[in-house]
């Protein structure tokens, strides 16, 4: 049931992929997404080859699934990154905060598959033009770096304009959300936040406390002025930076004051002065279970949405 384009493009059960966050998805997360069916996706960051190298060891020792990587693309380690993905045959990258053209023809020629992540109609139709085997359309719900568009509004825009599949992001954490994007089109989800509140996520479990306490309206975007808005849960460091913003503060002063702020929320469980990245359905997510149960849930509630539907 629910098998579509994307579970045969990927050689995976379900159509769901896990958001490869930086510092949250690392190979342990990565390999239990994979392993319970769906795709899991180490996030590089900004992380340099030999670090992520090291996680790909652990991932080909956790799973024998397939798996992916993501490759920020404001790294200043993009471009050894991307000769490791290469070296290692990663079988699925996708990228993010950047137009990921340049790096597709030469993964082709090994069969890798590349997943842009895209937050507009225009980019989706560039991606396809370069032979991307599918894009990721993230709505301005989700969290970390965003667009401008929701999901509701950009899936269906994009899945008109192009042809080939579309996996929506944004907003998604149940079967409710994984039925909705099936009817806008999309033919699987992306989930990072859900996925976050995991027992095999490593991220500190202050972190994941945060988006199990946080409320509707807690996930917040900062740095609009800067031309890359950052979807965080508001504490000190969010108001301490939407002040800064007001203040006129240049950009190299904003991006110093972000500098080391993810890792001291993910790795250091600092909820004050770190930087919670996560979504507008923060306020969704109440309990912190497996991969296998986060999938299984979604898949469950998924059919008893289709019932529901079927007898209107
Ligand atoms: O990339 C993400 N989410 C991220 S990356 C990240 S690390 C970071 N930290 C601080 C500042 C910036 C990044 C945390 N979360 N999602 C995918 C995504 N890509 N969302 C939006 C975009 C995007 C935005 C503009 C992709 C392309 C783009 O323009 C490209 C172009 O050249 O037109």
């Amino acid at each position: 049931m629910f098998r579509t384009k994307i579970c045969d493009l990927l050689e995976i059960e379900y159509p769901i992929i896990q958001g490869g966050m930086a510092w949250a998805a690392t190979s342990e997360l990565t390999a239990a997404v994979s392993n319970a069916g769906g795709l899991g996706i180490i996030g590089c960051g900004n992380a340099p080859s030999e670090v992520i190298k090291k996680e790909i060891t652990k991932i080909k020792e956790l799973t024998d699934k397939p798996y992916g990587a993501n490759v920020m693309l404001l790294s200043p380690f993009v471009d050894e990154v991307m000769d490791l993905l290469y070296e290692q045959k990663v079988p699925v990258i996708t990228t993010g905060a950047g137009n990921a053209g340049k790096y597709i023809e030469r993964f082709k020629k090994i069969g890798t598959k590349v997943i842009p992540v895209v937050p507009s109609v225009d980019l989706a139709r560039r991606m396809e033009r370069v032979g991307a085997d599918a894009v990721v359309v993230e709505g301005t719900e989700a969290g970390g770096h965003i667009g401008e568009l929701t999901t509701m509004a950009l899936v269906p825009q994009v899945v008109d304009a192009i042809n080939i599949p579309v996996i929506a992001a944004g907003g998604i954490a149940d079967g409710r959300g994984f039925m909705a994007a099936l009817s806008l089109g999309a033919e699987g989800v992306q989930l990072g936040t859900r996925f976050v509140c995991t027992t095999e996520c490593t991220a500190h479990m202050s972190y994941k406390q945060a988006i199990v306490n946080a409320k509707d309206r807690d996930a917040i975007a900062t740095g609009r002025s800067t031309g890359h808005p950052v979807r965080i849960i508001k504490n000190k460091f969010a108001k301490d930076f939407l002040k800064l913003e007001k203040s006129g503060a240049d950009l190299e002063e904003l991006e110093k004051f972000g500098v080391g702020s993810l890792r001291r929320a993910v790795i250091e469980g600092d909820n004050k002065y770190g930087s919670i990245m996560a979504g507008q359905i923060s306020g969704l997510i109440n309990d912190i279970k497996d991969c296998k149960q986060v999938i299984e849930d979604i898949m469950n509630q998924a059919k008893e949405v289709q019932k529901t539907l079927s007898r209107l």
